[in-house]
């Protein structure tokens, strides 16, 4: 019998266990390995920083979930792993064994790479994990009272942009209901070279449909930017042009700001020759499947992907929710193949699906495939988004409780839209 392990019970994590739980054969063991003993719902983090969400509606409890299903669960960090050894070193020295493991830690926030950057120590907040959202909340409630500019975006080097958007529009928002927006000066710095790149190179209409969001709401922006110091209330940025030269300083002074890190991979698997990247991503073949550690599989941000394309300023590609899901059922049914003596056959479909929130309003976008040409690139803006963003936490909450083992995004292809029938509309077929 078998012994699988997840490392991480974050969007890929939890997901992986109860879909493998549901493929596993009746003897195979699964065990969850997680640092924290709560699951959070880290896409409604931004709502937290504003008070919209408080960290209690987006959380589960891992253990008793995952115990209702016959899973294992290990509440501790991991601290290496040994590939070699088929071991994983806990933090109290222990060590737990596999036969198979799946990695899912989600990122190291690379907050130490600028000067100032981060809610450690540093002078912006981050709605990356839900202490720093409820941080952020802390010191939004401090700027209410005393309102003054705002600056928000994405770092050189990340890939994740549609939070930094969402939490620009949420906060829009938010002031506008509270009748401050008045008072603040909004500016939107990103490393993307225009505005709804979102590290896909733009989907569908996104650069004109954001460009004008930002617009009616009068967030200013800077594109092609490298953010290279922080001080208390003052960011300096400098501005590029098309072909990577520097162009503009701005120092920008702010009261409120939340701008998002480069990621990197997890110390308990950075370095490990043949398992991860430079950067700490693991490296997978089209299976999810490591190429050197044929045992070890991977799901989530923590995977490494290509850029899309090339940009002046770095830029990753992002690994959304829909993704996420599909790296998750294609493991799965992969270990279930290699349990039964045949080679992985599964591939995960590399497509965007996603819901951004834009506090009143949202957009949809999907891109089909993730890289263009794409058969499909829509975007799509709307108050629908919104409740629909609402509705989908709450229905993937209910998941994690219950542990639904139905894969999400199978589910979401034929009740929501039929990505297929997406598909015949835009092509005619
Ligand atoms: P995570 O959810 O971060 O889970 C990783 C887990 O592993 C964590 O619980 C962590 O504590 C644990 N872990 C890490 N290291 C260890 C260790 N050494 N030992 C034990 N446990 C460990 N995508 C969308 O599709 N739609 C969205 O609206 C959306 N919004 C987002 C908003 C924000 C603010 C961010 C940051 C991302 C968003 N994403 C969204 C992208 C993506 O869906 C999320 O980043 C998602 O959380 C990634 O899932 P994951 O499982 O890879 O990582
Ligand atoms: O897992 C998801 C996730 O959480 C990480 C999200 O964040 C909220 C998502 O947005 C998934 C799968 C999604 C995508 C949800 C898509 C719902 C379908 C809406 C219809 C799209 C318009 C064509």
């Amino acid at each position: 019998m078998a012994r699988i392990v997840i490392l991480g019970a974050g969007i890929g994590g939890m997901p992986m266990a109860y879909e493998m739980k549901a493929l596993a054969r009746p003897g195979d063991t699964i065990t969850v390995i997680s640092e924290a003993p709560k699951f959070h719902f880290v896409p409604s983090n931004p709502w937290v920083a504003v008070d919209w969400r408080q960290r209690k509606d987006i959380e589960v409890d891992i253990a008793p979930a995952l115990k209702r299903k016959g899973i294992e669960s290990i509440i501790q960090r991991a601290k290496r792993v040994h590939p070699d050894a088929n071991q994983i070193e806990m933090e109290d020295g222990s060590r737990v064994d596999y036969d198979y493991l799946v990695i899912a830690t989600g990122p190291k926030l690379a907050f130490e790479e600028i000067e100032g950057l981060g809610p450690h120590g540093g002078h912006t907040h981050s709605v990356c994990h839900v202490s720093h959202a409820e941080a952020s909340k802390l010191a939004w409630d401090e700027f209410v009272k005393a309102p003054g500019p705002i600056v928000v975006g994405a770092v050189q080097g990340a890939s994740c942009f549609g939070p930094a958007y969402e939490f620009a529009m949420i906060m829009d928002t938010d002031l506008r209901r509270r009748k401050i927006r008045d008072k603040v000066p909004m500016t939107f710095v990103t490393s993307e070279p225009y505005i709804g790149h979102l590290g896909l190179g733009g989907v569908g209409d996104s650069k004109g449909m954001l460009e004008s969001a930002f617009r009616q709401r009068h967030i200013k922006w800077i594109c092609n930017a490298k953010t290279t110091k922080v001080e208390a209330g003052q960011m300096f940025v400098t501005e590029h042009n098309d072909q990577g030269q520097p162009i503009r300083e701005h120092v920008l002074p702010f009261q409120h700001s939340m701008m998002l890190p480069a990621f990197k991979g997890v110390d308990a698997v950075f370095g490990i020759e043949g398992l991860t990247n430079p950067r700490g991503f693991i490296t997978i073949d089209e299976h999810q499947r490591n190429p050197k550690f044929r045992n070890i599989f991977s799901v989530g941000v923590c995977v490494a992907i290509p850029p899309v394309e090339a940009t002046p300023i770095p830029c990753g590609t992002p690994k959304t929710g829909y993704m996420i899901e599909s790296m998750v059922t294609a493991t799965a049914h992969n270990i279930r193949e290699l349990l039964d003596g045949r080679e992985p056959t599964h591939h995960a479909t590399w497509n965007t699906v996603c819901l951004a929130d834009f506090g009143d309003t949202g957009a949809a976008f999907v891109a089909l495939p993730q890289i263009p040409p794409r058969n499909v690139s829509w975007f799509s803006e709307g108050k629908w988004v919104h409740l629909a963003k609402v509705a989908f936490e709450k229905y993937f909450m209910r998941k994690m409780e219950k542990g639904t083992s139905e894969p999400i995004y199978e589910k979401l292809i034929m009740d929501f839209i039929g990505i297929t029938k997406l598909k015949a509309k835009l092509t005619g077929k």
